[in-house]
């Protein structure tokens, strides 16, 4: 069982497509049959464990997997003990602030005294404090994008990559308070093999990102 690497990747959602492509780019080659919570690899000691993306850092930390595949906006969130070992260039997004389209907005100290809506409060509240600014949080798990049209909120700070969502919800986005794509997370107890065995993962990737570039 040690003698294995065990990688988690998101069982469905933005991340899973890009996710399995990059593995088997590196020439890996497993069965990801619909609905499986688990499968090995054929030709190269890995497993692959498929899980929500938010858990994917605490199975990293508690060396339940050794390493993972996710946002890096969820690893920081989740402020969970691992390492970023590789930035995968996928799942490019960012995490903005956004205000009803037509409210006039000059600078993030608009915002103080103001409550806020999102499911990153640590990004957030990181963001706020280094600012000077003091708003309230109102932490959410989903559809953060309604909370100012329904009164919950006067300002969003959600996931955006398009925009549209913020548009056709009558936001304005104002502020990018963090980048992300992407990255590869690994435990910080591997022993030997599972260091080895990453080791030439990450060669693999490179090699795979480099033919690409
Ligand atoms: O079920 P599980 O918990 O595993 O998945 P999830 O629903 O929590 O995550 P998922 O699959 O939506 O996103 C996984 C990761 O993809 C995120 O953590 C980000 O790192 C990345 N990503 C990239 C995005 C987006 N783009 C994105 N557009 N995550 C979410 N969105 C959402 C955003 O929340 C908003 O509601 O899409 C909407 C905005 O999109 P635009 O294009 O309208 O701006
Ligand atoms: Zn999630």
């Amino acid at each position: 069982m040690n003698e294995v690497l065990r990688i988690a990747v998101q069982k469905s959602g933005r991340l899973s497509e890009d996710s399995l492509k990059l593995i088997k780019e590196c020439g890996i080659r497993f069965d990801s049959g619909a609905g499986k919570l688990k499968t090995a690899a054929s030709n190269f000691p890995a497993e692959i464990l498929f899980l929500r993306d938010d858990d994917i850092p605490g199975y990293v930390e508690d060396g339940v997997a050794h390493i993972g595949i996710v946002g890096e906006n969820v690893s920081v969130e989740t402020n969970r003990e691992v390492d970023t070992v590789h930035r995968l260039g996928f799942s490019k997004c960012r995490l903005s602030i956004g205000i009803p389209r037509g409210v006039p907005y000059t600078s993030i100290h608009d915002l103080d005294g103001k409550s806020i809506a999102t499911s990153y409060p640590r990004l957030l509240g990181t963001y706020l404090a280094e600012n000077g600014v003091s708003a309230q949080i109102h932490e959410i798990s989903g559809s953060v994008e309604i909370a100012p049209s329904i009164g919950l909120a006067e300002a969003v700070c959600d996931i955006v990559s398009s925009g549209s969502t913020l548009l056709s919800n009558g936001l304005q986005e104002v502020e990018v308070i963090f980048r992300s794509e992407a990255v590869m997370i690994a435990s910080r107890n591997l022993n030997g093999t599972q260091q080895n065995l990453l080791d030439q993962l990450l060669f693999r990737i490179k090699s795979v990102q480099t033919a690409k570039n």
